[in-house]
């Protein structure tokens, strides 16, 4: 597929989505956040793809917000129907898609930005990365799930401060709150992804699905997530990939399961 904004390379098992409009610091636009949904569902249908990496081009801004000037001038509706709309099609998509994404922050990941890379399952950055929820700065707040995502991953009374001052952290503050798992020179942000990735890509697809599925559950109050778990569980009985897995190990080799 063609996209504008977006480019996407398959490396094998791997898929790297790049957000590509650094003029403007790979800010999200409506039609950024389409092209990324329509290629995220496409990578979820792609049985050779196990994991995905998402970071933004060059080395100056992961995402550095959504496109400012694309809603400065909306009213409550407008601006209501765009969060909305952009959670759905992207931020909770990404969160609940059943293959593993990791954000590969390269720069800086502010407002919109910290919060896709939040929506992703995990977090890389690089030792040049700034983030924070900048919005109270422009009058709003942050709109694509940082509210409820950034407490989840730090803690409310952080959550609460990075908010508030609307200031960024660096990589030290970050590793330190647990908002990214691992830091490494820009240089070698996307190979070090690829590494996890690998490892990733050994285990079973169907069973990290699953546990994917689960985890999530656990941060949805509308949800018992430890019913969520019972029922994955159960779920992963009976699979082609369970029985791999428990028969690989049983006969003291290395399992190999087949595509999603
Ligand atoms: N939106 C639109 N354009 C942007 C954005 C953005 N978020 N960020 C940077 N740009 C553009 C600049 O306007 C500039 O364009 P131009 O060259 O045409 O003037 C270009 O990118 C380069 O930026 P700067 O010249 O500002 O670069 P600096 O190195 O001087 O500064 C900063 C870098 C500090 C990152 C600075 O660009 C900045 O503060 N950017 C805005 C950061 C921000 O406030 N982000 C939050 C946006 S609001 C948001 O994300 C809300 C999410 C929830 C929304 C829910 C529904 C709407």
């Amino acid at each position: 597929m063609e996209y504008n904004n977006i480019y996407v390379e398959l490396e094998d098992s791997l898929a790297m989505v790049t957000i590509n409009r650094p003029k403007k610091l790979n800010a999200l636009n409506t039609s950024t956040i389409k092209e990324l949904h329509l290629a995220f569902k496409a990578l979820e249908k792609n049985k050779k793809v196990r994991v995905i990496i998402l970071t933004g081009s060059e080395e100056k801004a992961f995402v550095a917000g959504a496109d400012i000037s694309e809603f400065a001038h909306f009213n409550t509706k407008q601006g209501g129907q765009l969060a909305a709309q952009g959670q759905e099609l992207l931020f909770s998509f990404i969160e609940n898609l059943s293959k593993p994404v990791i954000a590969a922050i390269n720069g800086y990941a502010l407002g919109g930005g910290l919060e896709l890379a939040m929506a992703c399952h995990f977090r890389v950055a690089s030792h040049n990365a700034r983030m924070g929820l900048p919005e109270v700065s422009l009058g709003v707040i942050p709109g694509y799930g940082g509210t409820q995502r950034l407490p989840q991953l730090i803690g409310k009374g952080r959550a609460m401060e990075m908010i508030m001052t609307g200031g960024m952290i660096d990589v030290e503050r970050a590793i330190e709150f647990g908002l990214v798992n691992h830091v490494t020179s820009i240089e070698e942000l996307l190979d070090f992804c690829r590494s996890i990735a690998k490892k990733i890509a050994k285990n079973s697809p169907m069973a990290i699905s699953q546990a994917i599925k689960a985890i999530n559950a656990g941060f949805n109050n509308g949800v018992q997530g430890y019913d969520v778990e019972v029922k994955a569980f159960g779920e992963c009985f009976g699979t082609d990939d369970f029985k791999e897995g428990t028969t690989a190990f049983l006969e003291k080799r290395k399992a190999s399961f087949p595509g999603s």
